[in-house]
């Protein structure tokens, strides 16, 4: 039986068996590369879209041998896991496949796929070494940077010049490769246990009014907050952190309950940052100021209360002032 031939579960199919059995049956033959039909379970769009996808934009397979069917290589299979991303997040079909073409190769995939290294050009060795400890899985060596960066030079400087050429570069290679998200999710975990510990050990005392973090609705991206919380722990002020997608309503009751000195809400992604959801919040007496930061906000339409910032040092700087401490 062909293995892209559509029809009925059969035995060795993804249907029947698990994960490994199958990606052992879908190279049984020994011929390497994959089928259509194991291409399309494994990153789960139709045979026929991926034929079509052949055809109109020549995103298909580059092993080709006499008398047998056509195999999907590993950098195939890339250029096809960023099609279908770009395609999912509405880019127009032609467009993504000029993407997904001009694609660096992510190489053969090993554990979360991609290539092992990022460009960081201008970094500091330390910025270096982080992204590679957290390209080799390797969160104990991630942790120890940051924890000595964060004793070395505080939080801003960790931060600015260790920590976010790291993420931004990761994110770079998540977006022109579709690899590395369980990097991300491992780095980001180091560098929030950091940031905790650094911030437990700042003498802060407790205040009835401390100031009030929160990433926006839906907003997964919870690290600029931790990183505010920890600067202001340097600062001695003392912050309540709420971390991440907090419902407007749930933020609204947290206002009425803490009353804080100020309120701060991030947002990375145009998605999570609609103003509409600030709209929401109670006005208390005296009013609590609010000052927003993070590049999804539709700053245009923010409301004239919302004081934009664009740095965690004017961040800092603005609720310390702010908060009076
Ligand atoms: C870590 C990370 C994750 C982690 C988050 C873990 C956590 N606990 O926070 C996980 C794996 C969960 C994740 C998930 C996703 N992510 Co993500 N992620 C990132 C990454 C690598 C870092 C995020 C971060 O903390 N950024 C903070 C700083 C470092 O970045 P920045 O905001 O761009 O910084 C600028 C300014 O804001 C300012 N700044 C820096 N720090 C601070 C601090 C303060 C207080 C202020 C005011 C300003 C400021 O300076 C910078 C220069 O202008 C970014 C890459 C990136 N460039 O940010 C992608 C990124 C944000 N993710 C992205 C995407 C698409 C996603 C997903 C939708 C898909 C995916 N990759 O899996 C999901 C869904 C998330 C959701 N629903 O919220 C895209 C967003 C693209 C877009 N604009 O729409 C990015 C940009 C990657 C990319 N290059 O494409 N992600």
């Amino acid at each position: 039986m062909a293995a892209d031939s559509p029809g009925l579960p059969r035995a060795g199919s993804a249907e029947h068996v698990g994960p490994l059995t199958q990606f052992v049956a879908d190279r049984a033959d020994g011929l390497g590369g994959l089928t259509v039909a194991a291409v399309a379970r494994r990153i789960g769009v139709a045979p026929a879209t991926l034929r079509t996808w052949d055809r109109r934009y020549g995103l298909g397979p580059s092993e080709h041998r006499a008398g047998a069917h056509r195999r999907y290589a590993p950098a195939d299979i890339a250029r096809l896991t960023v099609m279908r991303r770009l395609v999912l997040e509405g880019v127009p079909p032609g467009e993504a496949a000029r993407i997904a073409l001009d694609a660096p190769p992510a190489g053969p995939p090993r554990g979360g796929g991609g290539r092992r290294a990022v460009a960081l050009p201008d970094a500091e060795p330390v910025a270096r070494g982080l992204a590679r400890a957290a390209l080799a899985h390797d969160s104990a060596e991630c942790s120890r940077i940051v924890s000595g960066a964060l004793r070395r030079g505080g939080v801003v400087e960790t931060w600015d010049s260790v920590v976010t050429p790291v993420l931004t570069a990761i994110g770079r290679r998540w977006e022109s490769t579709g690899a590395g998200v369980d990097v991300e999710h491992l780095l980001s975990e180091a560098v929030l246990g950091a940031l905790r510990a650094y911030s437990a050990r700042q003498p802060v005392a407790a205040s009835p009014r401390p100031v009030l973090l929160a990433c926006a609705e839906d907003e997964q991206h919870a690290l600029a907050v931790h990183a505010l919380a920890a600067a202001l722990a340097e600062r001695q002020v003392a912050a309540r952190l709420l971390g991440a997608r907090v419902p407007r309503e749930a933020l609204a009751e947290a206002v009425r309950r803490v009353g804080p000195a100020a309120l701060f809400v991030w947002s990375s992604l145009d998605v999570t940052g609609r103003p509409e959801q600030l709209a929401a919040l109670p006005v208390l007496r005296p009013p609590v100021p609010l000052v927003v930061g993070g590049p999804g906000w539709q700053v245009d339409r923010l409301p004239p209360a919302a004081h934009l910032v664009t740095t965690l040092a004017e961040a800092v700087d603005t609720l310390v002032a702010t908060a009076g401490g």
